[in-house]
């Protein structure tokens, strides 16, 4: 699928069976040639894109590419409802008075930092423990009802050894699913854990489960359509995963039996980062996982996402 388009060139993603890289954007400079471009890309390599920049980018840029991909969402964790529980007497704020007061902060409600570095300064900060370990594969944010569409990353400061990204074709893994397990993934849901994030840590105001039947989430079905009316599977995250209405020792064999399929070799790829790149992946496609980091070295990512739409059963599903 090599091609190029004006300045653009559009290679498959070295060592992947999917995915593609971009390289000659402009982020400024993307009109309706480039956005379409871009799209069939992501569309004919199932949902990865790797833009290969070899510089840093500005916010308005990374914000430019984003929209690209769908409206721009807040970032997770910045605005209540949206990977956040609204503190006490804040519950009725609007979303314009919690805006105004970020910008007050110098913040950009659109942007997530990532890492072990202070935005502010560039400088080294202490994080939890958890950040340097491995992050567990999962798809962003799918534990509220209208899950974002896609994430990007953009590479600011990458240590020499670890800290790679791992992705994983669900849409690969739906293709190659067993009979048993098909008829499985089309008859139950499964709840999606809101209680840690992704490294693993408690998020606020949350309180561990007794249990996954317990645990706070929200249920989806497991096999989903994708944007292109295509099938994919839809795990979330293996951590307090329970689908619904089993007793938990089979929704646990049947919770195993998944993601042990899901997250065979062959539909994985290991991105190594190189300082400047973005990685734009589809959640409705695609799982992601994060490798160790090396307590010692600097790691830092801006992240962006886009509005979600609610999941799908694929056909035959509830
Ligand atoms: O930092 C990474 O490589 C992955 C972080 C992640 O899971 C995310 O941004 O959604
Ligand atoms: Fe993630």
């Amino acid at each position: 699928m090599s091609t190029s388009q004006g300045t653009l060139a559009i290679h498959p993603l070295p060592g992947a069976r999917f995915g593609a890289v971009i390289s000659g954007l402009e982020p400024r400079a993307i009109g309706p040639e480039e956005k379409a471009a871009i799209l069939e890309a992501y569309r004919a390599r199932h949902g990865l894109i790797c833009f290969a920049f070899d510089r840093l980018l500005e916010r308005d840029e990374l914000h430019a590419l984003t929209a690209v991909f769908g409206e721009n969402e807040y970032a997770p964790g910045r605005i209540n409802g949206i990977g956040k529980l609204a503190a006490p007497g804040e519950e009725d704020l609007s979303i314009d008075d919690q805006v105004a007061a970020l910008e007050a902060e110098g913040i950009d409600p659109f942007l997530s930092f990532i890492g072990n570095v202070d935005w502010r300064t560039g400088a080294v900060k202490p994080v939890d423990d958890k950040f340097f370990g491995e992050w567990e594969w999962h798809t962003d944010m799918s534990y509220i009802p209208v899950p974002p569409t896609f994430s990007l990353l953009h590479a600011r400061q990458i240590p020499d050894d670890g800290g790679d990204t791992g992705f994983c074709s669900q849409v690969m893994a739906a293709e190659a699913l067993p009979a048993h397990l098909r008829a499985a993934a089309l008859r139950h849901q499964i709840k999606h854990d809101s209680t840690y994030g992704s490294s693993g840590i408690l998020r606020p105001g949350m309180t561990p489960p007794a249990s996954p039947v317990e645990a706070l989430g929200q249920p989806h079905p497991i096999l989903r359509r994708t944007a292109g009316g295509g099938e994919a599977l839809y795990l979330g995250r293996r951590t307090n995963g329970y689908v619904v209405g089993l007793p938990l020792d089979e929704s646990e064999a049947l919770l195993d039996e998944l993601w042990a399929h899901a997250t065979r070799p062959e539909f994985q790829y290991r991105h190594n980062w190189r300082v400047g790149q973005v990685v734009a992946w589809d959640n409705r496609m695609m799982l992601h996982m994060r490798h160790p980091v090396d307590p010692s070295a600097a790691r830092f990512m801006w992240r962006t996402q886009t509005k979600g739409e609610a999941v799908v059963a694929a056909q035959g599903g509830e």
